[in-house]
């Protein structure tokens, strides 16, 4: 079920739980101030989340309230992936779904990083 994005953090999230390792999760990449794993159910040949590891539910929630070094870091850690898995050349997507209409299901901010093969158009 999507998520009511203007609610405050629930700490009790499976990503927030990720991060405190209280459950298992295959890391591609990990730094500061966010970490990079492979999505449980992966919709292109690489799928990966990555998420800051600051508490935060949503993009606007995100640049909202976070310090200007954790957004760097954020965004540099999503680069730092898509490089590091040779994605560059041939290209890659990144989507973030917030709120109900984006259809976000865990409530802490994450960018899905998508690649491998050709994504098609993008569909609304
Ligand atoms: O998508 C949330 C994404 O999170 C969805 O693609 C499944 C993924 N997910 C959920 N639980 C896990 C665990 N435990 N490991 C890895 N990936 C997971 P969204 O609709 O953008 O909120």
């Amino acid at each position: 079920m999507p998520i009511d994005a203007t609610l405050p953090y629930d700490d009790q999230n499976v990503f927030a739980k990720i991060l405190r390792g209280e459950i298992p999760n295959r890391t591609v990449y990990e730094d500061e101030w966010a970490l990079a794993f492979h999505d449980i159910n992966p919709q292109a040949p690489l799928h990966v989340l990555v998420i800051p590891k600051g508490a935060y539910v949503s993009w606007d929630d995100f640049s909202a309230r976070a310090l200007d070094e954790e957004i760097a870091g954020f965004v540099r850690a999503v680069g730092h992936v898509a490089r590091a898995h040779d994605l560059v050349v041939p290209g890659y997507r990144l989507l973030a779904n917030v709120g109900g209409h984006g259809h976000q299901e865990v409530p802490h901010l994450h960018v899905h990083l998508f690649g491998g093969r050709p994504l098609g158009p993008m569909l609304a």
